[in-house]
C-alpha cells in the first residue's frame, strides 16, 4: 500500500545536499540552538528557560537520558537539548478553534513536521462516534467517556495502556497501579521499540536490565567502544564525557556503518578552544561495519581473546573472576573457538587487518567500557549480539569494577525510570507481590501485550481501547498503514499529550486528547508546587522542577490526569488507593514507591539532596549477579549473517540532527550535509551505479518480506554517501511504512528498524 508524500515534505524542490561534516557542535551548534529557541519562545523566555535546564534547582532536560555531571556547567544543555526545550516551551497554541477548522482526515494528510509546528495542546478534546473532527469537552466528561468504554469491555485485557519514556516516576507509578487494579498487564511502552533487546540480554546474563557504569567509569576507562550509536546528535552531552575520558588517556573506537560527525571530532562549545580551535579528535579508530555485523565482530574479539590466552596463559583472561563469578564459560569457550573467519568477514564487511588492529587496542586495555544504542538493538539478532558483548566484557572481568562495564545509552529522559516503576508488560512476580501487598489487591499475573502484540491485538479486534501516556504511537510503530488501521478500529483511543501529533489524527471511533503539563512548566497544586523525579541512563534518581507558566490554564499534570481517570474508571475499587491525596501531594506517591520498589528507601529525603541518589546495581556495586544461576552467565549464540538477495540493499532507519523521534524540529541534517528536506536515501556510490542510478535520482523504496506484502515509501532522493556496500540509510518516521510488523528481534520482539531488505525503483524525472 502506498500513499503520496505529504505536501510539506518536499520530494523535493528545496532540498540541498552538501558534503558531510567531520566535527560536531562548535559555533554552528550554538547558533542553531538559539535560532530554534528564538523561533519557538522569543528572546526573554528563551534565556530564562535554557538557563534552568539540568540545573540542580531546575528541570530535567526532556531530551535524552544522559546523566548530569557532578560539576555542572552554567549552560548544561546542548544544541538538541535546547531544541527539545524550545519545542515544549513554544508560545504557539493549538486551540479548540483549530480543531473546528481541521477534520481528522485533513490532519492525517499533514506531515509530522507541520503537526508539531502547530504548538501546544490547550484543551481536552473529544471526537464522538461518526464525527469527522474533535470538539471541546470538559475534563469530567472526558473521564466519564473513558470510564464508560472501559466498563463495557468483556475483559480488562481488551484495553492497552502505552507509555512513552518522558513520563515521570510518579506518573508512571500511579499509571501502572491504575492499570493493574483495572486488571491487565497490557502496558506496552516505547522501550519495546527501543532498548528492549538490551534489557532482555542483560537480565539473562547479569541479572539486571540496566547498564553497569557510572560517569566516573567512563572517565577512568582505558578503552571505550561506541557501537551503533550517534551521540553527536542523540546524546550530545556524551561527547563532553568522551572528551574528558580522552584527556585522561582513554582510546575510543567507534563501530558504525556511517562516519558520524560527533564520533570523529568534537568542538566543545562550552570552552573557548572548542569555539575557535579544531576541536578534539574523539575516535582513535573507526570500524565501518556492515549493518548487523556487530555480533560477528564481538565473536571475533572473543575468539582472539581465547587464543591470546592460549599463547600467554594467565596473561589475558581474568580467570579468578571467571571462576568466582560466572557460569557457562566452558560451553561458551568451546563454541567461541570455532567462530568462522569467513562468516565474520562477510558479516562485518571489515578487512581482517582492521579487526586485528582493533584487537590490539582491546588487548592493551585494562579497563573497557562498551556503549551502545539503536544500532545494536533493532536487528533480528540483537539479543544474541548484546549477549556477545557481555561475553566479551566478562572474559576479562570488565564488569563490576571501576573504569569498566556495560553502557546501554538510553533514549527518552525517563524511559529507564518508567521500567523501574513497573511499566512492563511482563512484570517480575516480586514486583507484583509488593504492589499487591501495599494496596491490598491481587495484581494480574499473566503477561500483557508489548507494542507489537498490541498492534496485532487491535488489528484483530482483541484490544478495543488504547490509552497512551505520551508519545506518538502511530508514527513510532512499525508498518504504519497497518498500525493506522488497527487504531482506527478501536472503540476509543486516548492520548495524554503536550503537542499535536499524528496519533491524534489517526483516531479510534471515539477519541480523546487530554493535554498535560510538560517538564518545563510549574505544577502548582493547592498544597504547593509539586516536584517529580526521573532516573537517568546510569541509575541516578533526581528531581525535576518546572518553572514556566503552563501553556494553558486548562492543563492538568500527568499525575492528576491519571488519578482522575482511575477514580472515574475504577468506581468502588478506587477506595483502596488515596487517588485524591496522591494528586494533591506527590510526596505521598513517593512514600508508596519507597515501600514497593527496592532501592528507594527514604525516597523523599534523599531525592532532595543535591544531585539525587544512585539506585543499587548488584553487578556494579558488589559483583553480585541476581540471575537464575546466581552468577554472570556466559552464553552460546550462533552467528546470524544478514544475507540479502541479488540487487537488494539493507536499509537502516535513523534520526536526523533536527528531530526528536517523531517530532521534527526542522528539515536539516547539518552533520550529514542535508538541508531543507528529509526524503533522502543514503547509498554507497558504487551501489547507486550498480542499480543504474546516479546521485540525486528519485526512487521509490520498496521493502521485501516473507509475508509477500509490498510496502513502498515513494519519492526519495538518492544521496551518494560513505556507507558500506549493500547498506543504505533513511530517516524514520517516513520509512516506518517499510518495517513489517512481523519482522522483529528474537526474544525482545523489537521491530528490526535497522535491517530491512529493500529494492529501489527509479521514477521518471519530475
Ligand atoms: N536529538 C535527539 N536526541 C535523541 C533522540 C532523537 O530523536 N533526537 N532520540 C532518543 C531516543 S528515544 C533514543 S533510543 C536515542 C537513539 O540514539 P541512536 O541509537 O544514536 O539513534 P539512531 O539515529 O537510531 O542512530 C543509530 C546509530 O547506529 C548506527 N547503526 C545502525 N545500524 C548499525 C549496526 O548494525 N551496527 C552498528 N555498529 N551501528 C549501526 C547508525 O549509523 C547510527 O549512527 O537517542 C535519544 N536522544
Ligand atoms: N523506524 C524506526 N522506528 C522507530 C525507531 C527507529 O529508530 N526507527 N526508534 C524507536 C524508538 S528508540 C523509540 S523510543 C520510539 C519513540 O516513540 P514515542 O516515545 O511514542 O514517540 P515520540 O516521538 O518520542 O513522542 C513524541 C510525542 O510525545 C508527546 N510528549 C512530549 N513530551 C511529553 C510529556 O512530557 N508528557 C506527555 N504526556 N507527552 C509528551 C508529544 O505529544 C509528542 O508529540 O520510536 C521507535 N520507532
Ligand atoms: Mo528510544
Amino acid at each position: 500500500m502506498t500513499r503520496k508524500a505529504p505536501a510539506e515534505d518536499p520530494g523535493d524542490s528545496r532540498l540541498r545536499v552538501g558534503p558531510p561534516k567531520d566535527y560536531a557542535a562548535g559555533i554552528p551548534a550554538v547558533t542553531s540552538s538559539l535560532r530554534h529557541a528564538h523561533t519557538q519562545m522569543g528572546a526573554r523566555r528563551s534565556l530564562l528557560t535554557l538557563l534552568s535546564v539540568n540545573q540542580k534547582e531546575g528541570f530535567d532536560c526532556p531530551g535524552c537520558a544522559w546523566p548530569e555531571p557532578e560539576h555542572r556547567h552554567r549552560a548544561e544543555f546542548c544544541e538538541n537539548g535546547a531544541k527539545a526545550v524550545a519545542e515544549e516551551a513554544t508560545v504557539r497554541r493549538v486551540t479548540p478553534e483549530f480543531f473546528a477548522e481541521h477534520t481528522l482526515d485533513a490532519l492525517a494528510e499533514r506531515s509530522d513536521y507541520w503537526l508539531g509546528q502547530q504548538g501546544r495542546l490547550t484543551r481536552p478534546m473529544y471526537r464522538p462516534v461518526g464525527s469527522d473532527r474533535y470538539r471541546e469537552i470538559s475534563w469530567d466528561d472526558a473521564f466519564q467517556v473513558l470510564a464508560r468504554e472501559l466498563r463495557t469491555l468483556d475483559s480488562p485485557d481488551q484495553a492497552a495502556f502505552y507509555t512513552s519514556g518522558r513520563a515521570s516516576n510518579e506518573a508512571a507509578f500511579v499509571y501502572q497501579l491504575f492499570v493493574r487494579l483495572f486488571g491487565t498487564n497490557n502496558l506496552p511502552d516505547c522501550s519495546n521499540m527501543c532498548h528492549e533487546s538490551s534489557g532482555s540480554a542483560l537480565v539473562e546474563t547479569i541479572g539486571i536490565g540496566k547498564g553497569s557504569v557510572r560517569l566516573e567509569d567512563l572517565y577512568e576507562a582505558d578503552l571505550i567502544l561506541v557501537v551503533g550509536q550517534n551521540p553527536g546528535t542523540n546524546h550530545p552531552r556524551m561527547l563532553s564525557a568522551l572528551e574528558k575520558a580522552k584527556k585522561r588517556g582513554a582510546r575510543v573506537i567507534s563501530v558504525n556503518p556511517l562516519p558520524e560527525a560527533g564520533l570523529l571530532r568534537f568542538k566543545n562549545p562550552q570552552r573557548p578552544s572548542g569555539v575557535v580551535g579544531g576541536g578534539t579528535r574523539l575516535s582513535d579508530r573507526f570500524l565501518q561495519i556492515r549493518l548487523g555485523g556487530d555480533q560477528a565482530l564481538f565473536q571475533a574479539f572473543n575468539r582472539m581473546l581465547l587464543e591470546a590466552e592460549d599463547d600467554a596463559p594467565g596473561a589475558v583472561l581474568d580467570s579468578d573472576f571467571i571462576a568466582a563469578h560466572t557460569h557457562g564459560f566452558e560451553a561458551f569457550a568451546e563454541q567461541a573457538r570455532k567462530a568462522c573467519w569467513d562468516d565474520i568477514l562477510e558479516a562485518t564487511g571489515l578487512p581482517a587487518q582492521e579487526i586485528e588492529e582493533a584487537f590490539q587496542d582491546v588487548l592493551a586495555a585494562e579497563k573497557i567500557v562498551v556503549c551502545w544504542a539503536m544500532g545494536l538493538t533493532q536487528h533480528r539478532h540483537s539479543v544474541p549480539t548484546i549477549r556477545e558483548v557481555v561475553n566479551f566484557l566478562l572474559l576479562r572481568g570488565n564488569v563490576g569494577r571501576p573504569g569498566a562495564g556495560l553502557c546501554p545509552v538510553r533514549g527518552h529522559s525517563n524511559v529507564q525510570g518508567d521500567r523501574t516503576m513497573g511499566i512492563h508488560e511482563k512484570p517480575e512476580p516480586s514486583f507484583l507481590d509488593a504492589l499487591g501487598a501495599e494496596f491490598g489487591f491481587v495484581p494480574p499475573a499473566h503477561h500483557g501485550h508489548d507494542a507489537v502484540e498490541t498492534i496485532r491485538a487491535m488489528r484483530d479486534g482483541r484490544v478495543r481501547v488504547f490509552v497512551a501516556l505520551g508519545g506518538n504511537f502511530v508514527a513510532a510503530a512499525p508498518d504504519t498503514y497497518l498500525t493506522e488501521r488497527a487504531l482506527r478500529t478501536c472503540d476509543l483511543t486516548v492520548q495524554i499529550s503536550t503537542k499535536l501529533n499524528r496519533s491524534h489524527a489517526v483516531a479510534g471511533r471515539q477519541a480523546l486528547i487530554l493535554p498535560c503539563l510538560g517538564r518545563t512548566e510549574a505544577d502548582l497544586r493547592p498544597t504547593g508546587p509539586q516536584l517529580v523525579t526521573v532516573e537517568d541512563s546510569m541509575g541516578m534518581v533526581h528531581l525535576s522542577r518546572g518553572r514556566l507558566a503552563p501553556a494553558s490554564e486548562a492543563l492538568l499534570s500527568e499525575v492528576a490526569i491519571i488519578c482522575r481517570m482511575a477514580r472515574a474508571a475504577l468506581g468502588d475499587d478506587a477506595v483502596r488507593v488515596p487517588w485524591t491525596e496522591f494528586e494533591a501531594d506527590y510526596d505521598r506517591i513517593r512514600d508508596r514507591i519507597e515501600r514497593v520498589v527496592p532501592g528507594f528507601a527514604d525516597f523523599n529525603a534523599r531525592v532532595r539532596e543535591p544531585g539525587g541518589f544512585a539506585l543499587p546495581h548488584p553487578p556494579r556495586d558488589e559483583r553480585r549477579f541476581p540471575t537464575t544461576t546466581g552468577l554472570a552467565n556466559f552464553t552460546v549464540n550462533s552467528l546470524d549473517v544478514l544475507r540479502v538477495p541479488q540487487g537488494r540493499l539493507i536499509l537502516q532507519t535513523l534520526r536526523s540532527h533536527d528531530q526528536y523521534n517523531t517530532t521534527i524540529y526542522g528539515l536539516d541534517d547539518r552533520y550529514r550535509g542535508i538541508h531543507q528536506g528529509r526524503r533522502v536515501l543514503f547509498v554507497h556510490p558504487d551501489d547507486l551505479a550498480a542499480h543504474g542510478l546516479s546521485d540525486g535520482d528519485l526512487v521509490d523504496v520498496v521493502s521485501e518480506f516473507s509475508d509477500g506484502v509490498e510496502r513502498r515509501a515513494p519519492s526519495f532522493r538518492t544521496v551518494g554517501y560513505p556507507t558500506p556496500r549493500g547498506c543504505c540509510a533513511a530517516y524514520f518516521p517516513e520509512t516506518n511504512v517499510l518495517v513489517p510488523l512481523d519482522s522483529t528481534a528474537e526474544v525482545s520482539n523489537t521491530p528490526t528498524s535497522k535491517s530491512i531488505v529493500v529494492r529501489l525503483e527509479s521514477k521518471p524525472a519530475t
